[in-house]
């Protein structure tokens, strides 16, 4: 009885916290008209992988789609560029603020002077680390510990006969980037299931192809013994091919091979039989993006969380998906 009480007191209160966070004024201008063209100015990590040319594609489309006037700023992986536009949109008071911060910590400052200006921020893709949940009104993306326990848990599937230990080398995105943490702590505590399922070597190769082929290369050189490579990116995986078939290895079958993403050139290398398993990971978030913008910017709730729904796919499954897969 008492627990029931309790639990209903707490959320009562997330309720209400919930109600404090997303029912703020929207600031900026008011008096908002309806055709009034939003100004948008969004934040965008770089160019690093496939997931982030058709992430930063969906964003350009969707924004021309909705009418909504966006200022697009490429930082080019550099965490201190994105700091520097999101100054530069506030003094241009645009009317909201939406970014993929490149890693979790480290943006507190900037977003308070954002809340300070009135002007509401969006969070996309990837999410920042911070006790203060009003620096932001909503965060749409993934649950990239989801994706990465789905990677281990295909694992553990398949090596569940396995009598002697598997050797796993992983490659790591963007060191201190929400999906490389989280997919590391999801594929972690899966394969945690089986002893037998060891990681060897956990390298960053910063979600780039050039940087899966150099890591792969000395993983490769340090380690006769290699099982399954997890990367947390298929760029990075499709990098790692060239140096494993460069060592006289077969990927797909001498080491076994999971990713994540599910972009064209991944699906292709998993048909192909060159990959083994990938996570999805959808980059389509414009179209909900802009609906978020404009609610926002009326002044309407929003839920302070949106996850994107994902899959995964098999080699069957992608031969499958291929013909009809949009990025
Ligand atoms: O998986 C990777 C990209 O943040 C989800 O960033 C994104 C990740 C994506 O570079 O390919």
């Amino acid at each position: 009885m008492l627990r029931k009480v309790c639990a209903g007191v707490a959320l009562g209160l997330l309720a209400m916290s919930l109600a404090a966070c997303n029912n703020s004024d929207t600031g900026g201008d008011s008096g908002s008209a309806a055709d009034e063209k939003i100004t948008l100015g969004f934040s965008q990590v770089g160019a690093e992988s496939g997931w982030r040319t058709a992430n930063t594609t969906s964003i350009k489309d969707s924004a021309a789609k909705a009418g909504i006037d966006l200022k697009f700023d490429d930082a080019q992986g550099k965490q201190e560029n994105q700091i520097t536009a999101i100054r530069n949109f506030i003094q241009q008071k645009v009317d909201v603020i939406a970014f993929s911060p490149k890693v979790e910590t480290g943006f507190e400052t900037v977003l308070k002077e954002a809340k300070d200006a009135g002007i509401p921020v969006i969070l996309t893709d990837r999410a920042v680390d911070t006790p203060d949940k009003t620096l932001y009104k909503t965060f749409l993306g993934s649950d990239f510990v989801k994706e990465g326990k789905a990677s281990g848990d295909w694992l553990v599937n398949e090596m569940k006969g396995a009598t002697a230990d598997v050797n796993i080398v992983e490659l790591q995105g963007t060191t201190g980037s929400a999906p490389a943490n989280d997919r590391k702590k999801g594929f972690a505590d899966a394969i945690a299931a089986n002893p037998k399922l060891k990681i060897i070597a956990s390298q960053t190769g910063n979600f780039e192809r050039a940087g899966g082929k150099a890591v792969m290369e000395q993983f490769l050189k340090a380690n006769p013994k290699i099982d399954v490579l997890f990367a947390h990116n298929d760029d990075m995986g499709l990098g790692a091919l060239e140096a494993i078939t460069a060592a006289g290895k077969v990927p797909g079958k001498d080491i076994k091979i999971i990713t994540i993403d599910a972009v064209k050139d991944g699906m292709q290398a998993l048909a192909d039989g060159k990959f083994n398993f990938i996570a999805e990971c959808s980059p389509l978030l414009g179209p909900q993006l802009m609906e978020l913008v404009k609610k926002v910017k009326k002044g309407e709730s929003v839920p302070a969380r949106i996850e994107t729904q994902e899959t995964t796919f098999t080699q069957e499954q992608a031969k499958a998906a291929l013909p009809t897969r949009q990025y």
